[in-house]
């Protein structure tokens, strides 16, 4: 994870529902398609030209907007190690809104007034990645996300999420100019702590981290979609972080648990957060805790439940995101 966190050498991206069957264990291989930025208006780009070049805007990292004047992303988007310099000295750096493709100019670029990266970041085992970035002007007209909360049913197992941004689209430093997602599914805490058990990369730590993928792989964020939003039933589960390389079997995506620091989020937000919503509807009543793969003669036509493996002959229809 370290060495992918250079700037020029590696961005994350999004992963959709693949288009045609990934084979499990193929390497460089992330699943993904093309996604409307207007389908998913909290999704931004964090952009620097002068740190990253001007083409595609300069992006390196991905956000999310939680309020008019909020964005949530990764601290290590704003370390060092990826910007080249402090944050204080990268002058040029902005929240770009609204725009599809990078290398045009739609939308809006919005100026920083404030940015607080969680001093409690450890690079070491990437615990408490996360940063809150205010805006020099208010966001108008974009839908910010809800954020997930403490004991959220989004983040049971099996749950299907969608994951946003620009970044690597093979694994390879192919980063996309146009925005993409994946559907992935929230995998068990058990994944990713035998995947993760304490290396180079980072150690899994459940309470603060989530871990989401699919356990053959073939879809998953890669560099250039840090910090960028994980989506599970209409609110914000994570925000991209780490893992090993990208969409390999048995080693998912590691994302900041948004419940986790929502707190912290709300403590460093110019914005109040939102008033709590008015209780749901009771919830169906089907297995509260959904297997991570749809078993294949268990069909189920619950939202919840992670779509077939690829190469199952089964596909859900195609849903936003
Ligand atoms: C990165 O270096 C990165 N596959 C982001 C996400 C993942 C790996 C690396 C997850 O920004």
């Amino acid at each position: 994870m370290r060495a992918l966190r250079y700037p020029l050498i590696g961005t994350a991206v999004l992963l959709l529902a693949a288009p045609l069957p990934v084979r499990a264990g193929e390497r460089g291989v992330i699943g993904g398609q093309t996604v409307k930025v207007a389908d998913v208006p909290w999704t931004v780009a964090l952009a620097s030209r002068e740190r990253f070049g001007p083409t595609r805007s300069g992006q390196f990292c991905g956000g999310a907007l939680v309020s008019r004047s909020t964005v949530v992303t990764a601290a290590h988007c704003l370390s060092r190690e990826v910007l080249g310099v402090e944050m204080s000295e990268a002058k040029d750096l902005r929240v770009i809104v609204g725009r599809d493709d990078l290398r045009g100019g739609a939308g809006k670029e919005i100026a920083l007034k404030d940015a607080w990266v969680n001093p409690a970041f450890n690079p070491e085992t990437n615990a408490g990645d996360v940063a809150v970035i205010t805006l020099a002007e208010p966001v108008a007209d974009k839908t910010p996300i809800a954020l997930a909360k403490e004991g959220d049913v989004a983040y049971q197992p099996g749950t299907e999420a969608g994951v946003y941004g620009w970044g690597d689209m093979f694994g390879n430093g192919a980063y996309s100019p146009t925005l993409r997602g994946a559907r992935v599914a929230v995998l068990e805490d058990a994944m990713c702590r035998q995947a993760y058990p304490g290396g180079p990369e980072g150690v899994y730590q459940p309470a603060t981290m989530l871990c989401a993928g699919l356990p053959r792989g073939g879809r998953d964020a890669c560099q250039g979609d840090s910090g960028g939003p994980l989506v599970a039933r209409g609110r914000l589960v994570g925000l991209v972080s780490w893992g090993s390389g990208c969409a390999q079997a048995g080693r998912p995506g590691v994302y900041t648990r948004v419940s986790a620091v929502a707190a912290l989020v709300w403590a460093h937000s110019i914005d109040p957060a939102p008033a709590a919503p008015p209780p749901a509807a009771p919830p169906p009543a089907q297995p509260s805790v959904a297997p991570p793969v749809r078993p294949p003669a268990a069909p189920s036509a619950s939202p919840q439940v992670a779509p077939p493996a690829p190469g199952s002959g089964k596909r859900p229809g195609r849903r936003p995101l």
